[in-house]
């Protein structure tokens, strides 16, 4: 009983300072296995929905629930940092000469500041149980890469619910929040789970230019430009080559006609996220002559160095045989025999499409 008060006045406490660190949004979920949740991941990969994700299918019971990963676990603490645009990212749609980077990658790359600030909240807490007499306790912090369900958690945390388009919702933030998640061994007591607040709304799933929504709150990973533009290794199937239209890196659609983002406050980003200047509004030309030591000084420190040059430029290819602008027809057919099959092969497409 007197460990129970200790408890909750200790997650006070651990909210205020989750605050202090730059986190927008804070809660606490259970550990223990969440069974439909379970049963709606490993149908979701038995549909083969994951594509060449193979991460995903591997260590399938860790990813099913935190327990599953690590059995000490007694609760989750789920956080979200803000990276609200103060600008439409569909404006520049129509813009043929210049490229769309997803919000998520024009600044700092999430997985960085994220982890630092987990890993600062982690230590506090571990401090902060000790001085309150509660002992040594466990922790251990993630962000995106090991198998945890992060956006079902931060739902069950009270973050926001799970949109049709499958992303985290946030009353306060929309759909512009990073998740991350502390699993811990003490029992916090966990919040109530937000409500599903979409009603008959359907914007997200009528935006999406490549259809990659069979069904409410369910995402075809292989049709998702995020995954096509991102994941996907080799040239990207012809089906979907004109829907990129000039997206190079992820995509936002169904993110940005979300309702709730008018509800979005532009001034908690986090300041690490604060769009880049030259990856706002990049122009194809100078992406398109990019090799790899010029691809990693300009993407040094963004999430975007992951794909490595070959990929990006494949898809700036892809941009460029979509954007009608005759004056990209020299440096697209300088392309043609590149090293790289895919980008080779993505250059003889842009030069059909433009000359075509
Ligand atoms: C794999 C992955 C992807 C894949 C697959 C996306 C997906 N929807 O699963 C791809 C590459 C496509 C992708 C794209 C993006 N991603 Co991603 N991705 C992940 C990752 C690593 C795992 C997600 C996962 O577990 N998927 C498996 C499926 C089964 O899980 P799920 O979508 O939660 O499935 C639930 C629903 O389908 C639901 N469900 C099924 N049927 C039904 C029926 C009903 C009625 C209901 C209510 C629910 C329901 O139940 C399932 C289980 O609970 C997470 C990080 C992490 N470790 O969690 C980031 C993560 C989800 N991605 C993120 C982001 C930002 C993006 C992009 C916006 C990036 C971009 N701009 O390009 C896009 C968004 C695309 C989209 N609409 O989802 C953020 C989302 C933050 C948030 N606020 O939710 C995360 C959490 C990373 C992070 N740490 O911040 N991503
Ligand atoms: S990120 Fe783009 S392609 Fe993927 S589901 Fe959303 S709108 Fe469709
Ligand atoms: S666009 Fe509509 S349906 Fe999609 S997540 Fe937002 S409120 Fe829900």
């Amino acid at each position: 009983m007197v460990n129970a008060l200790i408890i909750d006045a200790l997650k006070a406490d651990l909210f205020a300072e989750a605050k202090a660190l730059g986190f927008a949004a804070v809660g606490v979920a259970q550990a223990a296995e969440d069974a439909l949740r379970a049963a709606r991941l490993d149908d979701w990969v038995a549909g083969g929905n994951h594509g060449d994700m193979a991460w995903m299918a591997d260590r399938l019971p860790h990813r099913r629930s935190p327990q599953g990963l690590w059995p000490e676990a007694q609760s989750v603490i789920a956080l979200g940092m803000s990276y609200a645009p103060a600008v439409d990212p569909l404006t520049l749609a129509a813009v043929g000469d210049r490229a769309r980077i997803s919000v998520y990658a024009q600044g700092g790359d999430y997985h960085d500041t994220v982890k630092k600030a987990l890993k600062a909240l982690a230590r506090w807490l571990v401090v902060a149980a000790a001085k309150r007499g509660l002992g040594e306790i466990g922790v251990k912090v993630f962000v995106d890469t090991a198998p945890v369900m992060e956006k079902p958690l931060a739902a069950a945390a009270g973050l926001g619910w799970q949109g049709k388009h499958t992303n985290v919702v946030s009353r306060q933030h929309g759909s512009w929040l990073f998740l991350g998640a502390i699993y811990t061994t003490l029992p916090f007591a966990p919040e109530p789970e937000a409500r599903d607040r979409c009603g008959s709304c359907r914007a997200c799933q009528d935006a999406c230019p490549t259809l990659a929504f069979p069904a409410p709150y369910q995402l075809d990973a292989r049709r998702c430009i995020s995954y096509l533009t991102i994941e996907h290794k080799g040239p990207i199937p012809e089906e979907f080559r004109v829907a990129l239209g000039n997206r190079i890196y992820g995509c936002d659609d169904c993110l940005a006609v979300c309702p709730w983002n008018k509800f979005a406050d532009a001034a908690a980003r986090h300041r690490a996220f604060l769009p880049r200047a030259e990856l706002a509004a990049p122009r194809l030309a100078e992406l398109l002559t990019l090799d790899d030591a010029g691809f990693r000084r300009l993407f040094s420190g963004s999430p975007i160095k992951r794909i490595g040059r070959d990929r990006f430029v494949r898809n700036c290819l892809y941009a460029a045989g979509n954007s009608g602008d005759m004056g990209l027809v020299a440096v697209v057919a300088s392309l043609c025999d590149d090293p790289d099959a895919a980008v080779a092969e993505a250059a003889v497409w842009a030069l059909g499409r433009l000359e075509g």
